[in-house]
């Protein structure tokens, strides 16, 4: 089996690559990665797998990229919800451009399998105090540049299996946390930010909830879905945190890092900061029998000394994730 990752540089492709690759030894594994300033190749050190510099948006590189191909999992994107606020138009091109022509070459290439990697974000907000979660029925209402750019691409992907008959499948999942997360996002900023001796910035009054999920899980899902998704579906993959708000998890972080919380620092909030997220994995689980396998707290504690160990990996980029708050 010959399989396409592309962005399996960044955060979560690169450790679906290591899953993989462990899990499946005898698959031809090709990374797609334009490394951008989210990409990074020491991500991927040491692992047996062919690697292409890539932009998919080259509709000539990824024709070639796509040639033998069986299956193509989908994560190259711009990913940062401040980011979407200061360059929209990057989001535009990558994350809806990008995706169109990755679903174009691989129906060219009648490749067996395209997986679109999406976000919870999609569906919008919840209000604070609803105990309603979002499921694969929710109506999108993406409310960031950087959702409605995810949205765009889930339609396009599904405009060419329902057009096209291209045989898809897509995973919304919820706020992802582990090894390998750049230091702009807010678990490995916070545990960054500590370490260095600085304080923790916490948008607007903190009472904003995710549905965290460790990111060994979300490899998990998608490799479930490769493997028995129903081609045309959509799944839905969330976390098992009990309701924890952003001030929660800074409490936790500090905790964890011996501090307290005079650490904390108030910040303006985010512009249209989106207040809850929650996701209901029901269908992922009756169908394909996953749930997630990591709990918050001990996972939160590994992922903070991961980041403690691999002060060469992050320090590099703490200065540039920094310079975007400014
Ligand atoms: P990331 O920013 O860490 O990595 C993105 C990767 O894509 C990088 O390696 C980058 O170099 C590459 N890339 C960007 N533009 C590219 C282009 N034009 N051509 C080729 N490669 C390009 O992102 P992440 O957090 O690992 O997210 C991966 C995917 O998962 C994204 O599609 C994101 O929307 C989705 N997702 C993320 C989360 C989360 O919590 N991080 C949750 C749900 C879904
Ligand atoms: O410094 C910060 N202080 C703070 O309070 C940062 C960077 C964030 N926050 C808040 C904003 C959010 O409520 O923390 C929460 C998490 O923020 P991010 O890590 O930026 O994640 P989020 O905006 O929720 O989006 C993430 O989850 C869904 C990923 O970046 C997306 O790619 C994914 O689709």
């Amino acid at each position: 089996m010959k399989e396409l990752v592309t962005g399996g540089a960044g955060f979560i492709g690169s450790n679906f690559v290591r899953y993989w690759r462990k899990h499946h030894p005898e698959d031809h594994i090709v990374v797609l990665d334009k490394f951008t300033y989210a990409g990074h190749r020491e991500n991927l050190r040491g692992l047996d797998i062919e690697l292409i510099e890539g932009d998919i948006c080259d509709p000539k590189a990824i024709a070639q990229a796509m040639l033998s191909v069986d299956m193509v999992v989908h994560f190259a994107a711009e990913s940062h919800v401040d980011r979407s606020l200061l360059n929209p138009a990057d989001f535009v091109k990558t994350n809806v451009l990008g995706t169109q022509v990755l679903v174009e070459a691989a129906l060219e290439n009648g490749v067996k399998r395209f997986h679109h990697v999406s976000t919870d974000e999609v569906f919008g907000a919840l209000p604070l105090e609803s105990q309603h979660k979002f499921n694969e029925g929710t109506s999108y209402n993406p409310h960031s540049p950087y959702s409605a750019s995810k949205a765009a691409s889930d339609h396009l992907v599904r405009a060419y299996y329902h057009t096209f008959g291209l045989p898809i499948t897509i995973t919304n999942c919820s706020n992802n946390y582990g090894p390998y997360q750049d230091p702009e996002k807010f678990i490995p900023r916070m545990i960054t930010n500590l370490i260095d001796g600085q304080k923790v910035p916490v948008y607007g009054d903190g009472k904003y909830v995710r549905d965290w999920l460790y990111v060994e899980d979300h490899c998990r899902a998608i490799e479930m879905v490769l493997l028995n998704g129903k081609v045309g579906e959509t799944y839905c993959v969330g976390g098992q945190t009990e309701e924890t708000n952003n001030l929660g998890v800074t409490q936790k972080v500090l905790r964890l890092l011996g501090r307290n919380e005079s650490c904390i620092e108030f910040v303006k909030d985010r512009p249209g900061h989106d207040r809850k997220y929650a996701v209901d994995w029901t269908k992922i689980k009756n169908e394909l029998g996953w749930t997630p396998m990591h709990d918050f707290d001990t996972w939160l504690a590994k992922t903070v000394e991961w980041y403690q160990k691999n002060k060469d990996w992050w320090r590099p980029l703490k200065k540039r994730a920094e310079s975007i708050y400014k």
